[in-house]
């Protein structure tokens, strides 16, 4: 994990992800940095514990098609919760608006241990996500597209969270150059970049982690 002095730094203790869900959404414009920053995220989120029957992947075109992605995802989470048997939508569950209680999880702590049992197995768990990565990378060209786009979708993935109450992980690179997308993606070929995807993997799971804490009134460290 970068622990530079630009990074997150690690969490103490580090998070555990066995028990959640993990959306990830992704666009597929600078296909090369987007499958590295794929692969970093994937790797940090299974370092963390998460289980590869609960990590969803969808691709969607471009970036800007990333907040109406992940709004969409969670409300389907939501909705396949709902269908499975024992769900329910809780505070923080799905309206049609998709505006929802913000403090509230349609997860509880106490739940988790039956619903566990009950996705034993290679179902995956049915529970709604408890964090969405969106990934994406600009890279600005000759016209004003990329300032419109990265700003569209910044505030569209802070809207996005805000409104659903669903971490959502900002995985968006926007890039003065393709140079920098390679750095950023870890593939540059001096070698001195660093995955950025690593950092949203851990990111993801802190944030599931903290979020079903908050839900039961409970501050995870
Ligand atoms: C159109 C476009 C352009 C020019 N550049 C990028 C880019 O660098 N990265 C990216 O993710 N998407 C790009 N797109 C596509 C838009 O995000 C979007 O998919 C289309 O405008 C269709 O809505």
């Amino acid at each position: 994990m970068f622990e530079g002095l630009k990074g997150p730094g690690a969490p103490q203790p580090q998070h555990n992800g066995s028990a959640l869900r993990i959306g990830i959404v992704h666009a597929r414009w600078n296909e090369q940095i987007i499958s590295a920053l794929l692969d970093g995220t994937l790797k940090s989120l299974r370092a963390a514990g998460v289980k590869d029957e609960n990590i969803v992947i969808q691709t969607v075109p471009g970036s800007y098609e990333l907040p109406y992605a992940v709004r969409q995802m969670y409300l389907a989470s939501q909705t396949e919760h709902a269908a499975t048997a024992g769900g329910s939508l809780m505070a923080g569950g799905s309206s049609s608006s998709g505006t929802a209680d913000l403090l509230g999880s349609s997860t509880n702590l106490a739940g988790l241990a039956d619903e566990k049992k009950e996705d034993e197995g290679t179902k995956g768990s049915k529970q709604p996500f408890d964090a969405i990565i969106a990934i994406g990378a600009l890279i600005k060209g000759s016209t004003m597209h990329f300032e419109y786009i990265s700003d569209a979708v910044s505030h569209g993935l802070m809207r996005v969270q805000l409104d659903t109450g669903c971490a959502v992980v900002f995985g968006l690179l926007t890039l003065l150059t393709e140079e920098q997308g390679l750095e950023r993606a870890g593939i540059d070929a001096a070698g001195k970049g660093h995955n950025h995807g690593e950092d949203w993997g851990a990111a993801a799971v802190e944030l599931g982690v903290k979020r079903r804490g908050w839900s039961e009134g409970v501050f995870v460290q």
